[in-house]
């Protein structure tokens, strides 16, 4: 039988997603704490063209409109984030009622409206008061304070929430360091740092996974890491070696530590030649293999594939940049000294910031973590960035994420018919909010709200073309796709 004739599985779940500082707003209401986005978007203009979050989209005040459109949808899941600091405004220590009583009130919204949630613990905005103590993740105390956070939300959610992710994109504030979180400048001038941070995550994301099956009856313990294949330029073994390297790299490096509770030994070995090797202490390893046994499913967020080439000799080390004007072209590609360095793929186009287009790069991804850990995986993210037009009649016809999103899910029925386990599709993102790099003018969501950059008006609701789509698609359980 072909793959496009293959059904998903009757309780396949159908969801959306979000995170707490692009869609809340309200981030000073309520007695909520400061988070680094609430700083550095002011500070750094971390944000393209100086937007924060200060009103985002709404939603704190807005949630139950926003709960009665995911109903009308159809959605059967709802993946957010908690905001830390809006529930532990110090990061540990005392509660803010008001901040905790949001996300019960989010909650008892999303079960009378038969919506499950899916809760990310921690998606980037870290509270301010942990920097200022101690650096953040640059202190082996934060393992400690991630754990009091999520024993705290634990607790007071437990039979709210069954699914719970511990950190977003792992990988991501990893490599895009400096732009994912308030450093000191010691910390980004120091080339280690990041590794250091990374493993205090694998520990704090181990303890969090401990306390998810320790508390929450029945508890589904996962993370989602952003996942690309890495696609060799060519077939000269030297371009394959340097594509099998990105992998451990950027992939292997971040699952191997959650699921087999180890570090990918190659990973390990450059960062030594490197001189980046950070510092493990008797009984971390041990902490992170008990993390892995509770670790139940895979959270992926799939945007793109990546194509790398043999790196040139003597080439400096730098991160991606994909263009920030959506005008296309512009792209600064990632260079690893003596492991490998990004090149544009040919055979394939991409979106107008730069991001490529690659459908067959989530079944390859899809397969090769079933082939290679054989854990059940929830994609946690997926979904188009543009720039959409509100039509005189409150239409909005976004074709282009239609198509994204149609090739999306025929890849994802290829990797089923190929014995992927296959939890369920959260695309990103329900509501057009905050995009990290692009601010409010690059949208994604299924509901178009009505706000510019400049001007955030009253955040009025629309259904896109996508919408009524994206219905008829849960509606048939991924049948109709036309
Ligand atoms: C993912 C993040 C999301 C979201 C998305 C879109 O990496 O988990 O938080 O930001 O990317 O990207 P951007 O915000 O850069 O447009």
């Amino acid at each position: 039988m072909p793959t496009e004739n293959y059904k998903f599985p009757a309780d396949f779940v159908w969801g959306a997603t979000t995170s707490s500082y692009q869609i809340e707003g309200a981030v000073s209401e309520d007695g909520k704490g400061e988070d680094i986005w609430d700083v550095f978007t002011k500070e750094d203009h971390r944000i393209f063209e100086h937007h924060t979050g200060e009103t985002a989209c709404d939603h704190y005040h807005r949630f139950k409109e926003d709960v009665k459109l995911m109903k009308e949808i159809g959605l059967h899941a709802y993946r957010f984030s908690i905001n830390w600091a809006r529930v532990l405004p110090d990061g540990v220590g005392e509660p803010n009622p008001e901040g905790v009583e949001f996300y019960h009130n989010l909650l008892h919204e999303l079960h009378a409206h038969n919506i499950e949630p899916v809760v990310t613990m921690w998606h980037y905005d870290l509270p301010m008061a942990l920097v200022n103590k101690y650096g953040g993740w640059g202190s082996r105390q934060i393992v400690d304070d991630f754990e009091y956070y999520a024993r705290f939300i634990l607790n007071e959610y437990k039979d709210e929430v069954k699914y719970w992710l511990t950190i977003n994109e792992q990988s991501i504030v990893v490599n895009y360091i400096d732009r994912k979180n308030k450093l000191t400048n010691e910390q980004k001038f120091d080339p280690k740092f990041r590794y250091q941070a990374n493993h205090y995550m694998n520990l704090a994301h181990a303890r969090a996974a401990i306390a998810v099956h320790e508390i929450v009856p029945g508890g589904q313990c996962g993370a989602a890491l952003d996942m690309a294949p890495y696609y060799p330029h060519t077939c000269d073994p030297k371009d394959i070696l340097a594509a099998k390297n990105a992998s451990n790299f950027k992939n292997y490096f971040y699952m191997d530590a959650y699921i087999r509770g180890e570090y990918t030994e190659s990973v390990l070995a450059y960062l030594k030649r490197q001189g980046l090797m950070f510092d493990i202490q008797p009984g971390d390893m041990e902490l992170i293999k008990k993390g892995s046994e509770c670790f139940d499913f895979l959270g992926i967020n799939y945007y793109q594939s990546a194509c790398v080439k043999a790196p040139t000799p003597g080439a400096a080390r730098r991160s991606k940049q994909n263009n920030k004007i959506g005008k296309g072209g512009h792209v600064v590609y990632e260079v690893q000294p003596d492991l490998f360095e990004g090149c544009k793929n040919e055979f394939i186009g991409d979106t107008d910031f730069s991001m490529p287009i690659d459908p067959v790069g989530l079944e390859y991804v899809l397969e090769d973590i079933n082939d290679r850990y054989h854990i059940p995986v929830m994609i946690c993210e997926n979904g188009f960035g543009a720039y959409d037009k509100l039509e005189k009649d409150g239409s909005i016809h976004d074709p282009y994420r239609i198509e994204y999103i149609r090739e999306h899910i025929k890849a994802m029925k290829a990797a089923i018919a190929n014995g992927v386990k296959l939890l369920g599709y959260n695309p990103w993102s329900t509501f057009d909010l905050l995009s990290t790099s692009n601010g409010i003018a690059k949208r994604y969501g299924f509901v178009y709200v009505d706000r510019t950059d400049d001007d955030v008006k009253e955040c009025k609701r629309y259904r896109k073309d996508s919408f009524y789509w994206y219905k008829n698609v849960i509606a048939t359980n991924g049948k109709n796709l036309e």
